[in-house]
């Protein structure tokens, strides 16, 4: 029985998995959830939410069992996959990938996703203004975040091991609406030249979501 990936092409969260169903070829399926007045769910919100309480995507579901958060779906996958150097087996080697997935989620993920919340969803889609105090802020704190950023890959073509791995994917997708969210990137050079080398993967480019209006 394959499993099912409940996604959303927008989502830089739903991103990292799909990166990594491309990067390893995963045989899958894929669901667009829709996203309606309630938020993700559409007519059905009362049936996600009983799949995810948070009401949020990507949601897996395989073998009758229900995941959520996006860093433990992309290990699930890997590791359902067999051997890859995405994700390694050694136990110290993976610790060093897990690492930064957990500080994308814990850290760079809360400026980014306020910065996108402020700068693009709230003008954009809720027609509501964007609160300049709470923007300084959230900036302040991504600018802390690209400063270990920076200074990782001041020393390092990657973020752990040397190579590409999950750890990429994770951290690069948590930056996917960067440019459209006024995040203050360009002030990191040697972030921007990483993301970009990541962005011109072809499983990058193959989860690239349709132009968003504005
Ligand atoms: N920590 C979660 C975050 C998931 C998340 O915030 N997804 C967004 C879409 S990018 C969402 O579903 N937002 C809807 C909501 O918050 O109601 C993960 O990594 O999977």
């Amino acid at each position: 029985m394959k499993p099912k990936l409940l996604s959303s092409v927008g989502s830089q969260h739903a991103r990292r998995v799909r990166v990594l169903i491309h990067e390893l070829d995963i045989d899958i399926d894929i669901e667009e959830v829709m996203f309606g007045a309630q938020g993700f769910g559409g007519d059905d919100r009362q049936g996600f939410l009983k799949l995810n309480p948070n009401g949020k995507v990507p949601v897996l579901q395989h073998h009758g069992v229900v995941l959520w958060e996006s860093n433990t779906i992309m290990g699930y996958l890997a590791d359902l996959h067999g051997e890859t150097e995405l994700w390694p087996r050694d136990p110290l080697e993976r610790a060093q990938v897990s690492m930064w997935q957990v500080w994308q989620a814990a850290h760079l993920t809360p400026a980014a996703d306020g910065l996108f919340y402020e700068n693009r969803v709230k003008p954009m889609f809720l027609q509501q203004e964007t609160d300049t105090a709470e923007v300084a802020r959230l900036e302040g704190s991504f600018r802390r975040w690209m400063g270990v950023l920076e200074s990782r890959l001041e020393s390092s073509e990657t973020l752990a091991l040397g190579r590409f791995t999950c750890a990429d994917i994770s951290v690069a997708s948590a930056l996917m609406h960067a440019e459209s969210s006024r995040m203050p990137l360009a002030e990191h050079p040697v972030v921007d030249a990483w993301l970009q080398r990541v962005q011109q993967r072809p499983s990058w480019l193959a989860t690239e979501p349709p132009a968003m209006p504005g």
